[in-house]
């Protein structure tokens, strides 16, 4: 079956959007509307497998698509909706929680990293959450993901969910016509670039994370100009200046994310920051990195500020990407229904 190339990826509106998922995430999605079908989902499924406030939730899933469009995605270029108007993504998520082996979803470190040494009390739904999210992709037999580092495992278990799915049903496929028997594609993750996976600015061993309790840890993309400056001027860093090689940056995780960071916001690669501030120190570095980021972030903040002002054409944009998203899903499930044996 041949699958045309169609972009899919999501965010969690958890609240503390911030400059990973910003880097990590929705500037590839800006490119890629240049070049493919996208869609764009808040994944509001995903975000309950931990508890949320209801009103905050509803809250979080408006900033999230206010975050997409302030950073440039156009809502009639691309599908841009949130997935619990879909129902397709709750029905294919539940056959493939009877395609995957709990042995794969055992090897999940995002499971392990999330409900920590109280696994007994996490949710069914945060240890399924990679079947929910392989359901996301395949719906749409998107064939392209863009993500950050950390959704690579998860990744390549949408990879074996697909493949498994289309050798437990081989003769079913075919039997719908599908000779090559290709039914779902082998989705590929697009994770590309100095920033995939940002680190927390107070501790360069971790990722910058949303349920981080320190605010220092993250520029989220609604802080004002001088909370964005405060946060690079107090991040952590070592005392040496920085080298003119990127093979000078090993063993210095704190000052390797602020070149990353630097080189995703100007576009340019880690090496052409060294070749320009080799040698320098963290004085001179960060004021630089503190006057891009402001330049960078903080209009996206006031967008997104702006957007948020008005819920009901937000409410409405999502309406709008869901029947959309419908009209590409229906099909694709009705199909896994009919390859399953469901009388429909
Ligand atoms: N630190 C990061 N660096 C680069 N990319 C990142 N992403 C997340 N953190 C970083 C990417 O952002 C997209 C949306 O992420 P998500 O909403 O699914 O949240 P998450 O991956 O669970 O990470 P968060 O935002 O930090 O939340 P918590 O604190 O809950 O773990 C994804 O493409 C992700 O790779």
């Amino acid at each position: 079956m041949k699958h045309q190339e169609r972009v899919f990826s999501g965010v969690q509106p958890t609240g503390n959007l911030h400059l990973g998922n910003y880097l990590g995430a929705i500037t590839k999605f800006v490119t890629l509307q240049e070049s493919h079908q996208c869609l764009y989902c808040v994944v509001d499924m995903h975000a309950i497998t931990v508890w949320q406030d209801p009103a905050e939730l509803r809250g979080n899933i408006r900033e999230v698509t206010a975050a997409f469009i302030a950073s440039g995605l156009d809502p009639k270029k691309n599908i841009i909706f949130n997935q619990s108007q879909v129902s397709g993504h709750a029905e294919l998520a539940w056959v493939f929680n009877c395609v995957a082996r709990m042995g794969w979803l055992n090897r999940m470190t995002q499971f392990k990293e999330k409900a920590g040494k109280h696994k007994e009390n996490a949710s069914v739904g945060l240890f399924s959450y990679p079947n929910l999210m392989a359901a996301d992709i395949l719906l749409y037999h998107a064939t392209h993901v863009p993500v950050g580092e950390d959704q690579k495992q998860h990744l390549e278990l949408a990879r074996d969910i697909a493949q498994k799915f289309n050798v437990d049903f081989a003769d079913a496929i075919k039997a719908a016509g599908i000779e090559d028997g290709l039914f779902f594609p082998q989705p590929e993750p697009l994770i590309q670039g100095p920033a995939t996976r940002v680190m927390s600015l107070r501790d360069g061993s971790k990722k910058m994370s949303k349920s981080d309790p320190s605010d220092m840890s993250r520029i989220t993309m609604t802080d004002d100009q001088d909370t964005i400056a405060k946060k690079i001027r107090k991040a952590k860093t070592d005392p040496e200046a920085l080298p003119s090689e990127v093979d000078g940056l090993e063993g210095r995780p704190e000052a390797a994310n602020l070149v990353g960071i630097y080189a995703a916001l100007k576009g340019c690669s880690k090496q052409d920051v060294l070749t320009e501030f080799g040698g320098a120190q963290f004085s001179v570095f960060k004021p630089a990195l503190a006057e891009l980021a402001v330049e960078q972030v903080s209009p996206i903040g006031e967008e997104m500020r702006r957007i948020l002002n008005d819920p009901a054409e937000i409410d409405n944009i999502l309406r709008n990407g869901a029947t959309r998203a419908r009209e590409i899903s229906e099909p694709i499930m009705a199909k896994t229904k009919e390859i399953i044996g469901f009388i429909q």
